[in-house]
């Protein structure tokens, strides 16, 4: 066993061991995502490919990300951005295609792009060349999540699923409480991460003490990627005859 697999399960490295728990559970995903591609109908068949996409991009990054920290004890925060900047987007296209039979178009994929682009670049700066004005640049984020937020829930991601079936509708209404709730976990890593934390908001204040930026973005992407692509996963089987 190589010092690395160790390092990795030792029971007091909580950082690594989420990395690799990360690792293992983005990989077992995909498989069940591609395996289950061939018992798909064909009119769902690329909503579930890009489930398995999501985990697996990830995968690949957590493999990454997992050698980075145990190596140097940082925060892989460029590989972290590397894989949202290419999975959050892939989202929006899940978005995109369960609404695109009722009319759905490319424009309103393109904007939930650009508003998630914002959302991570800002996120970005904020965490690295600009560590001193965090604040703003959160704020910034911020404002493009809520704005994902609304298409989601109450306008035309929203109104383009409740057209479609109630199965999309329902559905719909998951992916909702996924961006809101559980893409809420991401902030709070943010101000977990700031140097003094945001607002003078840390850890220990918000309850959570001894959790680290990398648990909680680890946390927020397997509960995120995962969960989002077994919603699409039980659409496509209630949509399947
Ligand atoms: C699979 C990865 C996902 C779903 C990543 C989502 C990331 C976010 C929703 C990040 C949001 C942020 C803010 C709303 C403000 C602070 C900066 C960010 C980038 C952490």
């Amino acid at each position: 066993m190589s010092p690395f697999f160790l390092e990795a399960v030792a029971a007091d490295n909580y950082v690594a061991f989420t990395f690799f728990i990360g690792t293992m559970a983005m990989m077992a995903a995909s498989v069940f995502f591609f395996l289950e591609l061939s018992n798909t109908d064909k009119a769902w068949r690329t909503s579930v490919l890009v489930s398995g996409l999501i985990t697996f991009i990830a995968a690949v990054h957590y493999y990454y990300m997992r050698g980075y920290n145990l190596e140097t004890g940082d925060s892989p925060t460029f590989f972290r951005y590397v894989d949202w900047l290419l999975t959050v987007p892939l989202m929006c296209v899940e978005f995109y295609l369960i609404t695109k039979k009722s009319g759905g178009t490319t424009g309103l994929l393109w904007k939930l792009i650009f508003a998630s682009v914002v959302m991570l670049v800002t996120g970005y700066f904020g965490e690295t060349i600009y560590r001193d004005q965090s604040v703003l640049w959160g704020v910034i984020s911020g404002a493009a999540y809520f704005y994902i937020v609304y298409l989601v829930w109450f306008g035309e991601v929203s109104k383009l699923a409740t057209a479609a079936s109630p199965a999309v509708a329902k559905a719909n209404k998951t992916l909702g409480w996924f961006v809101l709730v559980g893409w809420a976990i991401y902030p709070l890593g943010y101000i977990v991460g700031t140097p003094g934390g945001l607002f003078g908001v840390t850890a220990d204040a918000l309850g959570i003490g001894g959790l680290n930026m990398d648990i909680i973005y680890n946390i927020g992407d397997a509960v995120n990627k995962i969960g989002f692509g077994l919603v699409i996963y039980l659409l496509s089987r209630s949509e399947s005859k």
